[in-house]
């Protein structure tokens, strides 16, 4: 009885605390929450402003302080793809504009201004900030002019700002957004890697690749039919050489933003998990995901830990934005393999990003019957078929191929420049950049799986047809290279 009553107790005494716990709100990681208003700040600090793919160092355990950000806007031309021009309007001089790090209570004195080159008068709307229009009723600057406004950091999380001036849509498809992070008191838990990466979509006057300075087209933005959807602002901006990097081992943290103006992003990195996403940039954290969607003037924080080396490749998965508009990066993870995780390359062959595995081209295996073809012109016949089933796909009907994805194989001056070189590439694939009458193209293709035969047929049709040099293949001439 003694017993009982004890256990009566207990049970009794952990309710109470558990109303307790539950009548207070609960913030993050089930800390109760404080009115953070009442934050005080102590002493002042110059904010870190970078533009991407970098972020300022985190607020570790600094208390909240009056922090000054000084912004200019500038209007200026920059390149939105291989030979394509766009004049973007920004913050800071990058696209998205500088990331400003905060931490919640806070006091952010803005300082906001217009340089004097510029054409337009502009203002920020700060999701980050608690009143109206998000700061853009206090902010709104002529050419050559500055304005300055306070508020505090209430929300830990990481916000969208953009520009709000009319026509709002225009100002923000021209590339005026950007990140601010509240990070929680104590800052974020610390990782090995952090990066800014921001989703935009943009509206041209040309199609997607078509060269020169391509002005705005508002009326594709008003049907929301994107020439160019890109992360950081140009195709590219994160590939080869603009990759960002870790270790095996590391911990990324990325923050994903989306400036739209229109399209949301179902942001993905192909080949790994995310060990934890805070969904919308808000309190929620989800584990174990593998594609998170992002709504134009949203964020979302995303973790993972790279396991095993090679180039992962980020993308909208919304994947036609991603191989034909431009919206893929890349992490290039150093380091050893780690076989248990990931085999590797059990066949030779191309990382290819689409997909970002090794891949063959299906229903190309070797043929079972091998018909050798006794002229020039039953070759020409029987690589006409093998082209339609393996080729046609990428270099399209006539060769004429896809600008700044597949180069074109019809009166290409690549391809009659050098015959056994043609050869490797059906063998062995291509990857890299190479020119093409003119024209670059940095992709990759993957190694055929064709017979010896298959390969001379089908480069005797392509170099016997739309206006090639009319050189002749042997399957003699492919054994060679494939050896
Ligand atoms: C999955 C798409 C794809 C398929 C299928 C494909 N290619 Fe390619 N091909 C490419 C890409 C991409 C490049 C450029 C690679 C680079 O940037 O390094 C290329 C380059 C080439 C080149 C050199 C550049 C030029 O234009 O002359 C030749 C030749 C070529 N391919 C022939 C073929 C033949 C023949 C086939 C069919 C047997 C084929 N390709 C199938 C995507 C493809
Ligand atoms: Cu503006």
């Amino acid at each position: 009885m003694k017993y009982i009553k004890q256990i009566l107790g207990i049970i009794l005494l952990s309710i109470g605390v558990g109303i307790i716990f539950s009548s207070c709100t609960e913030g993050d990681s089930g800390k109760p929450m404080l009115d953070t208003s009442l934050i005080p700040v102590s002493g002042d600090l110059e904010a870190e402003l970078t533009a991407p793919p970098n972020v300022p160092a985190p607020i570790g355990h600094r208390s909240a302080k009056k922090v000054k950000v000084n912004m200019v806007i500038l209007e200026k031309e920059a390149e939105m793809s291989d030979g394509v021009k766009y004049v973007y309007w920004t913050f800071g001089g990058s696209v998205p504009g500088s990331f400003i790090r905060t931490r919640v209570g806070d006091e952010v004195e803005f300082t906001l201004k217009n340089h004097p080159d510029n054409k337009l008068p502009h203002n920020i709307d700060l999701h980050a900030v608690t009143g109206p229009g998000g700061g853009a009723t206090s902010s709104f600057v002529a050419p050559g002019h500055e304005v300055t406004f306070s508020f505090k950091t209430l929300n830990p999380g990481l916000y969208v700002y953009h520009c709000a001036t009319a026509p709002v849509g225009m100002h923000i498809a021209n590339g005026m957004y950007g990140l601010i992070l509240v990070e929680p008191a104590g800052g974020l838990p610390e990782v090995d890697k952090e990066y800014y990466i921001m989703q935009g979509d943009f509206y041209t006057k040309g199609n997607y690749g078509e060269p020169g300075l391509q002005p705005f087209d508002m009326q594709k933005a008003i049907d929301e039919d994107a020439d160019y959807v890109v992360f950081n602002g140009k195709v590219g901006a994160l590939t080869g050489d603009n990759a960002i990097t870790a270790k095996v081992g590391e911990t990324v943290r990325l923050f994903v933003g989306n400036g739209g103006p229109n399209l949301v992003s179902s942001f993905h990195v192909i080949g790994e998990i995310f060990d934890k996403v805070s969904i919308e940039a808000g309190s929620m954290v989800n584990e174990n995901v593998q594609t998170t969607l992002i709504p134009a003037g949203g964020a979302a924080i995303v973790e993972f830990k790279v396991d095993v080396p090679g180039t992962f490749i980020i993308v909208d998965h919304s994947i036609f934005r991603a191989f034909n508009k431009g919206a893929l990066g890349m992490i290039k993870v150093a380091g050893d393999d780690n076989k248990t995780i990931y085999s590797g390359t059990q066949i030779e062959g191309i990382y290819l990003p689409e997909g970002g595995a090794i891949q063959s081209m299906p229903g190309t295996g070797p043929a079972p019957k091998a018909e050798k073809a006794s002229t020039v012109d039953r070759q020409i016949e029987m690589g006409k078929q093998v082209y339609a089933k393996t080729c046609l796909a990428c270099h399209q009907a006539e060769g004429q191929g896809i600008a700044n994805a597949f180069p074109p194989l019809a009166n290409s001056d690549y391809l009659n420049a050098n015959v056994n070189r043609s050869i490797s590439i059906v063998l062995k694939g291509k990857t890299g950049e190479i020119t093409v009458n003119g024209k670059k193209y940095n992709s990759v293709m993957t190694a055929q799986m064709l017979t010896d035969e298959e390969v001379a047929n089908v480069l005797t049709y392509i170099y016997n047809s739309w206006d090639n040099n009319k050189s002749v293949v042997t399957p003699a001439m492919v054994k060679k290279i494939r050896n």
